[in-house]
């Protein structure tokens, strides 16, 4: 449970504890029926790796990821935002080859995604 978390520091980091759901639906539904399906979840994350893919190699470098983050985040008060961000490009990348490949990339968004849907209708709806 808590390397899952970890692994998901990118996008949870500015999430507050339980509002998670919400947190997805304002950022990944695209038809705004306040409910993210699988398909809207991934083409989502399709594009967030291409625009961080920025010299199109179909990976992500250290660099390229490093430079994304400091863009997107803020450090807490114990790290700087390029400490945190060195520490979740760690746990995205599985096979320490210093590149996040598109798998990688997928793999921890869909392990996100089936972890947020706890009734396991392949959907993420709101919070009540
Ligand atoms: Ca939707
Ligand atoms: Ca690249
Ligand atoms: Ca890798």
């Amino acid at each position: 449970m808590h390397k899952f978390f970890l692994a998901l520091g990118f996008f949870a980091s500015s999430v507050a504890i339980g509002n998670e759901n919400n947190y997805m639906i304002e950022k990944f539904d695209r038809n705004g029926d306040k409910v993210v399906t699988q398909d809207e979840f991934l083409e989502a994350a399709a594009e967030r790796f291409k625009k961080m893919d920025v010299d199109g190699d179909n990976s992500i470098e250290k660099t390229e990821f490093l430079q994304r983050y400091a863009e997107h985040s803020h450090s807490t008060t114990t790290e700087s935002a390029s400490e945190v961000g060195q520490r979740v490009f760690d746990k995205l990348d599985e096979n320490h080859d210093a590149k996040i490949s598109e798998l990688e990339y997928n793999q921890s968004r869909l392990k996100w995604f089936t972890e947020a849907d706890k009734n396991n209708d392949q959907k993420i709806e709101l919070e009540k």
